[in-house]
């Protein structure tokens, strides 16, 4: 059992402790980075020994911001994990820090509870939401690289303001990332507006691949692992192709699959609608959000895709029912 903590308390503990270990998940992304870049900083800024580790490389598009990375420099005397819902996702290199993660720091609603101390807020749209409130607490000065970190995060998990966990606080908090000297224009452009050739040649191919179920509700999209190579795109890159099949009209649940180096493919699941993320994923084995989530399966393409629209099957049955039982 993890110790649920007000955030209060979890900077406190924050401040009573010295050679911080900040881990990220697996496959990072803007929040995860921007939550953990930020947080050291903030650390940093109190005189005291913090760093990031992240299993696999920081994407290149992340420079900015000037990541401290943990390369065994100290040992770490406390471990603080940010937007990482689960120990699965913490990846093979994370292993020596995993098992014993003082605190998290996470808006996962399916957080397993890893960690012997957990902050949680489920309403937030991003971790670092939660980020902003807590350099707050730490009485850390809000400072432009601060913000862009923070801006980040905010903008990456929101799909830059368009999602619907975006609410008027994730708005609120935008607008002081701005005050406080966020580069907003750069970094959408940075962030949203930036795709390479090959990330180009990739999305042509899983337009190619793409296809329809039931009577157009679901649109489904893979990628194999010969056509990844093929395309020579970074895997870091593909991350936001996810949204591709969901935004086609009519279309109620959008699948990506990727496959894995392993031979496993990684399933993304998005949906519109009625339709739930998280049930389809959990039923996988996954999990997520409401509108995003995901699970990894092993198997090849004909197999995994069967799973996978089976499970959306069953959801499309389920909000069926409960439509039925509403009227
Ligand atoms: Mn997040």
């Amino acid at each position: 059992m993890t110790e649920a903590l007000s955030l209060e308390q979890a900077a406190q503990r924050l401040k009573e402790q010295d050679r911080i270990l900040i881990l990220c998940h697996k496959n990072p992304d803007g929040d995860t980075i921007g939550t953990g870049a930020a947080l050291c900083k903030a650390l940093l800024a109190l005189e005291k020994e913090a760093a990031v580790f992240c299993s696999d490389p920081i994407p290149a598009m992340y420079e900015y911001m000037q990541i401290q990375r943990y390369t065994g420099q100290w040992t770490p005397e406390y471990i603080v994990a940010v937007d990482v819902a689960g120990i699965q996702l913490f990846g093979d290199a994370a292993q020596p820090y995993q098992d014993r993660v003082d605190l998290c720091i996470d808006h996962h609603a399916t957080n397993s509870g890893y960690a012997d101390a957990t902050y949680l807020d489920a309403e937030a749209a991003a971790a670092a939401e939660i980020m902003v409130r807590l350099v707050d607490l730490l009485g850390v000065e809000l400072t432009p690289e601060l913000a862009d970190c923070l801006y980040t995060g905010i903008a990456t998990d929101t799909g830059c303001f368009r999602f619907s966990n975006t609410g008027a606080e994730t708005h609120r908090t935008a607008a002081r990332l701005m005050d406080a000297g966020a580069r907003v224009s750069e970094l959408n452009t940075l962030l949203f507006e930036n795709r390479s050739r090959q990330r180009i040649v990739a999305e042509k191919i899983a337009l190619q691949n793409l296809e329809y179920h039931f009577d157009g509700r679901c649109a489904l999209t893979f990628l194999t692992r010969e056509e990844i190579t093929l395309s020579q795109v970074a895997p870091e890159e593909l991350e936001d192709l996810t949204s591709l099949p969901r935004t086609i009209e009519g279309v109620d649940v959008g699948i990506t699959l990727r496959q894995q180096p392993g031979g496993s493919y990684k399933v993304s699941i998005r949906t519109a609608g009625a339709a739930d993320a998280r049930v389809i994923a959990q039923h996988l084995g996954g999990g997520g959000h409401a509108r995003a989530a995901g699970c990894e399966l092993m198997g090849n393409l004909d197999n995994t895709k069967a799973a996978v629209l089976a499970e959306v099957e069953r959801e499309f049955r389920r909000q069926e029912q409960l439509k039925q039982e509403e009227q």
